[in-house]
C-alpha cells in the first residue's frame, strides 16, 4: 500500500495556505516572455527561466507543487540538479502540463479546442517514471457575441473528463483548467455566467467518466469583468461573485480550487484573491496557480541579467508572501512596500 495515496496528493497540493506555481509555458508562450525582457528563447534561456524561480531560497514555504512543461521535466538546475529533484528535496511535488495546445475548427470560428489525448496513456506511464505526480490540462473558453457556444464547452468538457480519468489510471492527480478568458467588453455578470455553465458542465462530463473528484483539482478562472469592458467590477464583486459561481458549480468532494491569473498583475491577483477568502469559500480549499502574476514582475526585474537574480529572487519571495497572506485573507497593501 503506497503511503501517497491520490487523494493525499491532492489535498497537500492546497493544504497549509500553499499553491501552485504554473511554470509550464510551452515554448511558443516561453519565448514571448523571454522577448519581452529582450532574450532570445533557446532551451538554454528557457532553462535559466525556470532556475530563476525554482532555486529561489524558501519557495517550498508558499509552494506545493509546480507545473512543469515537458522539456523543464529533464533539465537540470545550474549546480547539475534536475529540478524535478531539486523539487522533491524541497518538499514540493513536481506536476506535469499534458495538453498539446488548443486550436481552431472550421464550423466553430473564435473557439479553440484543446489536443492532446492521443498517446496520452502512455506519456503519463513516462512522466510518473520521471517524477511527475500531477498533472494538468488547459481548455481555453472565450466570451464574445454568441460565444462560447454550447458545444465548445461540452467538446471541451469531454477532453477534460478524459484527461482526467487518464492521469487517475496512471497515479497522477488531474488538474483541470477550463479557462474562461479574460479579453472582451463583456461585464462581470456574463463572466459569472459562463464560468458556472463551464464548469458545472466540466464536472458533468467528469462524473460521466467515473473521475473520482475527491482527487481531482479544479484549476479556473475567477468571475472578473472583461478587460475591455468600460465598467471595472471592484475586488470585493470579483470576490461575491467568484465565490457564489463556485458554491453553485464545485462538488462537495473536491478537495481544492486553484485560480489561474488569466491577465491580471501581480497585485490584482492577490488583491482579488484576498477578496474570495474574504466571502468564506468552502468546503474545498481555495488557493492560487499562478503564472504571470507570480513570475511576470521578477522576470522584468532579471532582464536576462545574471547579475540581476538575487533582486529578482526577492521579487519572486514578494509576490509568493502575497497570495500567501491572500490565501488566509491577510494581505495588505503595505505588503507591496
Ligand atoms: C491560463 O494559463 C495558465 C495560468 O497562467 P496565468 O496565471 O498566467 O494565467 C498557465 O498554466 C498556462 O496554461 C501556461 O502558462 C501554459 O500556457 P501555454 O499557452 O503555453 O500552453
Amino acid at each position: 500500500m503506497p503511503s501517497e495515496t491520490l487523494q493525499s496528493i491532492a489535498q497537500k497540493l492546497v493544504a497549509n495556505y500553499k499553491g501552485l506555481l504554473a511554470a509550464d509555458e510551452s515554448v511558443p508562450t516561453a519565448t514571448k516572455r523571454l522577448e519581452s525582457i529582450g532574450l532570445e528563447s533557446t532551451e538554454e534561456t528557457r532553462r535559466q527561466y525556470r532556475n530563476l524561480f525554482l532555486t529561489t531560497e524558501g519557495i517550498e514555504n508558499y509552494i506545493s507543487g509546480v507545473i512543469l512543461f515537458e522539456e523543464t521535466l529533464g533539465q537540470s538546475d545550474s549546480h547539475g540538479t534536475p529540478f524535478v529533484e531539486l523539487l522533491q528535496q524541497k518538499g514540493i511535488i513536481p506536476g506535469i502540463k499534458v495538453d498539446k495546445g488548443a486550436v481552431e475548427k472550421n464550423d466553430y470560428p473564435g473557439e479553440k479546442f484543446t489536443e492532446g489525448l492521443d498517446g496520452l496513456a502512455k506519456r503519463f506511464q513516462e512522466y510518473y517514471a520521471l517524477g511527475a505526480r500531477f498533472s494538468k490540462w488547459r481548455a481555453i473558453i472565450t466570451i464574445g457575441d454568441s460565444l462560447p457556444t454550447d458545444h465548445c464547452i461540452e467538446e471541451n468538457a469531454k477532453s477534460l473528463a478524459s484527461y482526467a480519468a487518464l492521469a487517475q489510471a496512471a497515479g497522477i492527480v488531474p488538474v483541470i483548467e477550463p479557462e474562461v478568458l479574460i479579453t472582451g467588453d463583456h461585464d462581470i455578470k456574463r463572466s459569472e455566467e459562463v464560468t458556472t455553465q463551464t464548469v458545472k458542465t466540466t464536472f458533468d462530463e467528469l462524473k460521466k467518466n467515473n473521475v473520482d473528484l475527491s482527487a481531482t483539482i479544479l484549476k479556473t478562472s475567477m468571475v472578473i469583468s472583461g478587460d475591455k469592458c468600460p465598467t471595472q467590477a471592484t475586488s470585493e464583486e470579483i470576490g461575491a461573485a467568484t465565490v457564489r459561481f463556485l458554491k453553485n458549480s464545485v462538488p462537495d468532494d473536491v478537495p481544492g480550487v486553484v485560480f489561474l491569473s488569466g491577465g491580471q498583475t501581480g497585485v490584482q491577483a492577490t488583491e482579488n484573491l484576498n477578496a474570495v477568502h474574504k466571502f468564506n469559500p468552502g468546503p474545498w480549499q481555495v488557493s492560487f496557480s499562478y503564472a504571470r502574476a507570480l513570475q511576470g514582475d521578477p522576470l522584468k526585474v532579471w532582464a536576462g541579467q545574471a547579475a540581476n537574480i538575487p533582486a529578482a529572487q526577492t521579487e519572486f519571495i514578494k509576490r509568493m508572501k502575497g497570495v500567501h497572506a491572500a490565501n488566509q485573507g491577510q494581505y495588505t497593501a503595505e505588503m507591496e512596500n
